[in-house]
């Protein structure tokens, strides 16, 4: 059984391979259908733009599509970057440059301010039907320079707090126990069943 999830990020693509596996899911992405434009994330919060991946996709094939909307927040930075995290520095999505970005902001910043979480936001689009939404979140802080060579984005400046390890650090199947795209995905679980039926 098949499920399309609307994504061309290729470290979230793998992602959802490896979790859909376990449960007898094959997982399609936008990688594999090349003929999608980027579509427009002009949405104020992270479900609005999941919200919006998901019903373009969904319209353009006539199926049931999941989209992800992710980010992370620090709260020292008042919750930013937040759903710009993509380009946080700057229009070319730059996962080096927008960590440091981060690491020069919070360069004066103590341990114990440096809380954060990374949210995600998962919508489910099915044709004629309402679009349904979960999140999910992960609880941690930013480290002081990179840590890890394993996962995308700001993974290796994250310490993640029920690992005690950088994100970045944590082999693909240990990140996929306790990260925000999993927590949000458990609440999908029940659902599987119905929108996908064997
Ligand atoms: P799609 O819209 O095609 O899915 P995108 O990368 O533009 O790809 P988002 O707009 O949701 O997706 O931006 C998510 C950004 O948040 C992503 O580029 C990373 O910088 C960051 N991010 C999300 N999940 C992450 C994770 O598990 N680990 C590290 N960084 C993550
Ligand atoms: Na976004």
């Amino acid at each position: 059984q098949e499920v399309i999830i609307a994504t061309k990020n290729a470290g979230k693509a793998k992602e959802f391979k490896r979790m859909f596996l376990p449960l007898g899911y094959e997982v399609k992405t936008l990688l594999d259908y090349p003929e999608f434009e980027d579509i427009e994330e002009t949405g104020s919060t992270f479900e609005e733009n999941a919200i919006l991946k998901a019903e373009a996709v969904s319209k353009a094939l006539n199926k049931i599509v999941i989209a992800d909307d992710s980010g992370l927040m620090i709260d020292a930075l008042d919750g930013r970057p937040g759903i710009y995290s993509a380009r946080y520095a700057g229009e070319a999505k730059n996962d080096d440059a927008n960590m440091d970005k981060v690491l020069e902001e919070l360069k004066d910043v103590p341990q114990a301010e440096r809380t954060s979480r990374f949210y995600c936001a998962l919508a489910v689009a099915v044709p004629g039907k309402e679009t349904e939404t979960v999140a999910g979140t992960c609880e941690g802080s930013i480290l002081t320079e990179k840590r890890g060579s394993f996962g995308f984005g700001y993974d290796p400046i994250f310490f993640c707090t029920e690992k005690g390890k950088a994100m970045a650090e944590l082999e693909p199947d240990e990140k996929s126990e306790i990260s925000h795209r999993a927590n949000a995905l458990r609440k999908l679980e029940d659902m599987l069943p119905v929108l996908f039926p064997g």
